[in-house]
């Protein structure tokens, strides 16, 4: 198994995050909303109610909520296939995204886009996109942005699994990046495959920190089912850009989930996926919490019901809420 992980508990360096009870509580609730999300999603589709197709972050939440929130509002980030925990993170509402994925008009791309297409503009989510590895450049345009413009404290994190890691146009972002000096994080989501593929099987060099070398740049590396280590990681990337430029950031999760609405599974094992299971992200979090003294077992109860209730709540108003409009279907088209 390839796993680069901390313990099975949390790890913190910088003791003085701990003190600090509304962050905590935002990455614990943010998490379970995640993953409830994700798993109400599924359900939906299972139940045939969902059109189009799903890609789930079941076990990545530490990863997506911990990068997000270590985000300021400006920030932008533009995600994934799998993009639902870091637009959580980012603070995207799950009304918004429960009616987007349903079609419905209040969706937050009016319906139109779906699971692969949430973006919030107003909260710096430039965007889901279903063309792997196309964040890369997209995030150097919006970097290059920032800078001709001279704002001096906003960064663009851009999403890419180790899959997209191989993708012609990461490398050549990359490259422009560091050259151009521009305030980008490539955030390489390492769930150690792309769909069926391990990713053994796909380079021969899996350490993926290693790319940054090539292009100048700076790599930072956490145990991405460790939402504190992820956060932490995310905040020195994110001043590491402010300062000197692009810089690689690399988290290192699993996916429990399959890679897409179907998926059998026929190229893992039970164990692999269970030894994962044993890390899962939110409980892990939720017990360090309990185990430091920083929160009580009712307190956690309290959050796991109000997320329960958040996501229902979701799912009644998206289902009451109107489709779009059929004259509306040229709207927002630009070519
Ligand atoms: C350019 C391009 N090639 C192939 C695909 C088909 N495809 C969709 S997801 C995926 C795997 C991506 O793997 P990774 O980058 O590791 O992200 P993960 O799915 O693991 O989150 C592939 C090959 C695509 N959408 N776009
Ligand atoms: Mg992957």
């Amino acid at each position: 198994m390839e796993c680069v992980l901390n313990s099975l508990s949390c790890v913190c360096r910088d003791e003085s995050l701990l003190d600090d009870r509304a962050l905590l509580l935002e990455m614990l609730e943010k998490m379970m909303t995640a993953r409830k999300f994700e798993e109400k999603v599924f359900e939906l589709y299972s139940k045939g109610l969902l059109h189009g197709t799903i890609h789930l972050g079941i076990g990545e939440e530490a990863a997506g909520v911990g990068t997000a929130m270590a985000m300021a509002p400006d920030d932008y980030i533009l995600v994934t296939h799998r993009g639902h925990c870091p637009a959580i993170g980012k603070g995207c509402r799950v009304n918004a995204m429960m009616a987007e994925i349903l079609g419905k008009q209040s969706g937050t791309c009016h319906g139109r886009g779906g699971s692969m297409h949430i973006a919030d503009f107003d909260r710096g989510i430039l965007g889901a996109n279903g063309i792997v590895g196309a964040n890369a450049p997209l995030a150097c345009g919006v970097a290059m942005t920032i800078k001709l413009k001279g704002i001096r404290d906003r960064v663009c994190a851009a999403f890419l699994g180790d899959g997209a890691a191989n993708q012609g146009a990461v490398h050549e972002s990359m490259n422009l990046a560091a050259v151009q000096g521009l305030p980008v994080i490539f955030c390489l989501v390492n769930n150690q495959y792309g769909v069926s593929m391990h990713i053994s099987k796909a380079m021969k060099e899996t350490d993926l920190t290693k790319r940054a070398a090539g292009y100048g740049m700076k790599a930072f590396e956490c145990d991405g089912n460790d939402v504190l280590a992820v956060y932490e990681a995310t905040r020195d990337a994110r001043e590491y850009a402010l300062r000197e430029g692009p810089c690689l950031l690399v988290e290192h999760t699993y996916r429990t989930s399959g890679h897409s609405k179907s998926d059998r599974n026929l190229y893992r094992s039970m164990e692999e996926i269970a030894e994962w299971e044993a890390v899962n992200p939110v409980v892990r979090f939720s017990n360090f919490l309990l185990d430091r003294g920083l929160f009580a077992q009712e307190e956690i109860g309290c959050i796991d019901r109000s997320s329960d209730d958040a996501i229902e709540a979701a799912v009644r108003l998206a289902f009451a809420a109107p489709d779009p409009l059929v004259d509306s279907a040229t709207r927002d088209v630009f070519a």
